[in-house]
């Protein structure tokens, strides 16, 4: 296992290489060039200078989250082939600077979704949350509310741009059904696995968030025979898991240290999280202790470690705390203590046999 850190780039993220190099056993930056919309090539020089500030402090780039689906390759329009093209291109840049694991989502207009982004919790901290009842309502006003909430941060799969043209993109995607849907992830998977075996780079699915249909829209990967499918349709080696913990269990239902279990050699990337569930279908995310919420983190990292896992993991959202000023869910205070706290629980079961 190779713990991580997600990082939104200088200028762009309150946080500083410098602070994250204080935290024990983080090997690498899970990165992004931000400002790149979906469907455009990301250039060498453009990568090359993240790649002298992330070498500068030690850390590998191995991970990028997210390179981002153009919509025209999800709704399946004859353009979709160009963005493809460029998609290709990029994970040939990528390659250059030793990119190994790119991970990505093929969720409809929106990435992932909560109500409230600064949710106060008992303790006196705030964190994300998601109130069902308030997404029955007009999506245009919630993409104003997550615009207005997030601080002057740009949040990935929320860009001002995208969200300006939000009525022309539930018009586009219409016609889009489920089972289109699948269809269109598994040609441009595809298209994709000649390129990721020429590359040696792992394509990463990251689950829908949160994982049913939200705004009438089609969700995919949103439980166990969901991702079973996925596996299968593409049985590639390349063809691989983000295992967003958070994602997947909050929906009770699923039960995410099984999904480890059953999938383990085609997991790349692991996002630990916790989440706590209300009676009604509202949840709260929490801090990543186990207890703190309904995720199952230690029987998580039990499954892991008992299936041998080798691959990239990160702490995931953390609370706001201390007063810190930062980006929602990715404040350094409570991902350090995450990170604390999956590394306490993989150092205790590397040292003891814990059946
Ligand atoms: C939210 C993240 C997601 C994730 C994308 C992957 O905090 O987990 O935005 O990065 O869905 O493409």
């Amino acid at each position: 296992m190779q713990m991580t850190f997600r990082w939104y780039g200088e200028g762009n993220d309150s946080i500083t290489l410098d602070q994250i190099k204080q935290i024990p056993g983080v090997e690498g930056i899970v990165w992004a060039l931000h400002d790149k919309m979906p469907g455009e090539v990301w250039e060498k020089d453009e990568i090359q200078k993240v790649a002298d500030q992330l070498h500068a402090h030690g850390f590998n780039m191995d991970v990028v989250e997210s390179v981002n689906v153009h919509d025209d390759i999800k709704i399946g329009l004859p353009t979709r082939d160009k963005y493809i093209e460029n998609y290709k291109q990029t994970l040939r840049n990528l390659k250059e600077f030793g990119v190994k694991v790119v991970c990505y989502n093929f969720m409809p207009v929106f990435d992932w979704t909560r109500t409230d982004l600064f949710h106060p919790l008992p303790d006196g901290s705030t964190a994300l949350y998601y109130e069902k009842d308030k997404i029955i309502d007009d999506p245009v006003k919630m993409a104003d509310y997550i615009l207005d909430k997030c601080e002057g941060y740009t949040m990935p799969g929320w860009e001002p741009e995208r969200m300006g043209r939000l009525k022309e993109l539930f018009e586009a995607y219409k016609p889009v059904t489920k089972e289109k849907l699948w269809e269109n992830l598994k040609y441009f998977l595809e298209q994709l696995m000649p390129v990721c075996k020429e590359t040696d780079i792992k394509m990463a699915i990251h689950q829908d968030d949160p994982p049913w249909d939200i705004f009438g829209l089609p969700r995919l990967l949103v439980d166990e025979a969901s991702i079973d499918r996925f596996l299968s349709m593409v049985d590639d080696p390349y063809n691989c898991l983000t295992l967003c913990s958070g994602s997947m269990s909050s929906n009770p239902k699923n039960n995410v240290a099984d999904i480890v279990r059953k999938h383990c050699d085609r997991i790349a990337f692991a996002h630990v999280r916790n989440v706590k569930h209300y009676p009604n279908g509202d949840f709260s995310e929490t801090s990543h202790r186990d207890c703190d919420g309904d995720t199952g983190v230690l029987a998580i990292m039990k499954a892991y470690h008992d299936c041998g896992f080798k691959g990239y993991i990160r702490p995931d959202h953390g609370r706001h705390i201390w007063g810190e000023k930062c980006r929602p869910g990715y404040g350094l205070y409570d991902r350090a203590l995450g990170i604390m706290y999956l590394l306490g629980i993989w150092d205790t079961l590397e040292k003891y046999d814990i059946k």
